[in-house]
């Protein structure tokens, strides 16, 4: 039974919590219950889509770290663990949601659409953002840790403000809850009731520190503290992330307030590319973790339904195959960006000020300028 707590709601007296159904979804260990399952109602096709999305995204995440070490990319940070987190969360909102990603993030990219070549010239240093956040509802991948999720939480105020039905989901790692933005942003919202996911893709390390040396207690019990519900889920399972997220995100869009999904999985890879894991830990801390493969679960519900064979396996395989080299050639040819593009999508208009510096920059890039 869910704890219940009492918050003071702005203009309004104390009010409790509710039992909250969405926790009343999952097992102990945050699985989907079997009643869970039924009520979600996740279609074989849309398992299917979501298995098809992320062994598509793990061999795009194979080509970037290849691509990296052949001197191709600046840096990669790589989802492998990471790929049901950002799938299933990605599919199950609406399509008019809006999404505040962290820079692990690339499935997430994908899944809305942008073009993965276009997507990893962020990684190769041609562009500052290779997409229209308004046209894609996605925001860039930010690399200040925390820094996104008061972004988030003030945009989703401004939905709620404008009476727009949409939700909104910001991500983040474990780690990132330790900072100041994250602590400011989840009371902001739980005080002002915004529309907010917070998805916390608890890979257990931040860098070379494990989850004990930097979270004290749970993640998803902070929540209480701020006034809304929390969870910890089994990150690696698709089907239970697409129906918590969903439900998350239908409670956002009813005006019920802010939920905290903690989606509990392992880091499988280095932090980026700069980093060498084997210095910090041992192969014995993450073998269990690669049983619970997310991908091979997905493949074992999809059997269970009896809506998996070899020839979809081996299609999706190939379909992978192709998008990796798709995805080389379009960033391989991809031209920097205008350094001028770092003036555009931070005001919708610009201050004079800005103006000014932008005009000042670009006639110092003419032939004889001055910088
Ligand atoms: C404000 C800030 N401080 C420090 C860093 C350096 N840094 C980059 S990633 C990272 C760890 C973040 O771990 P976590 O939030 O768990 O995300 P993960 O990388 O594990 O997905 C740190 C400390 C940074 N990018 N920004
Ligand atoms: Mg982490």
């Amino acid at each position: 039974m869910a704890e219940t707590t009492t918050t003071r709601q702005p203009g309004g007296p104390g009010k409790a919590i509710p039992d909250d159904p969405i926790a009343a979804l999952l097992t102990a260990d945050g699985v989907l219950t079997a009643e869970g399952e039924r009520q979600a109602a996740i279609s074989d096709e849309r398992l299917r889509e979501l298995y098809r999305l992320m062994v598509l995204c793990r061999r795009l995440d194979t080509e970037g770290l290849n691509l990296q070490r052949q001197g191709e990319l600046g840096l990669w940070g790589p989802i492998a663990g990471h790929e049901a987190i950002q799938v299933a969360a990605a599919r199950a909102l609406a399509p008019t949601d809006w999404i505040f990603p962290y820079y692990r993030d690339f499935a997430m990219a994908v899944c809305r659409g942008i073009e993965p070549g276009l997507a990893m010239t962020w990684f190769r240093g041609l562009t500052h953002g290779a997409w229209s956040p308004q046209e894609h509802r996605f925001g860039p991948l930010i690399i200040s840790v925390g820094t996104q999720v008061p972004h988030a939480v003030g945009f989703a105020l401004g939905c709620k403000l404008d009476h727009d039905e949409t939700a909104v989901l910001v991500s983040f790692g474990e780690g990132a809850t330790s900072s100041g933005d994250w602590h400011e942003a989840m009371n902001f919202a739980g005080v002002f009731q915004a529309p907010i996911i917070f998805l916390c893709e608890n890979n257990q390390w931040a860098i070379s520190v494990p989850m004990a040396e930097e979270v004290a207690g749970r993640v998803a019990a902070r929540a209480a503290g701020y006034g809304f519900p929390g969870v910890r889920i089994d990150g690696t399972d698709a089907l239970t992330v697409y129906a918590i997220v969903r439900a998350a995100a239908d409670r956002a869009r009813r005006g019920e307030g802010p939920y905290l999904i903690e989606a509990l999985t392992y880091r499988i890879g280095p932090h980026t590319t700069s980093d060498d894991p084997t210095r910090y830990r041992a192969e014995a801390d993450f073998a269990p973790w690669r049983e619970k493969d997310p991908i091979a679960r997905c493949a074992a519900h999809l059997r269970a339904r009896a809506a998996f064979d070899d020839a979809f396996a081996q299609a999706t395989e190939r379909e992978a195959e192709e998008a990796a080299a798709a995805m080389r050639q379009t960033l391989l040819n991809a031209a920097p960006a205008h350094p001028g593009t770092v003036f555009d999508l931070v005001f919708a208009n610009p201050p004079d000020s800005l103006r000014r510096e932008r005009d000042e920059f670009l006639a110092a890039l003419e032939p004889g300028g001055t910088p």
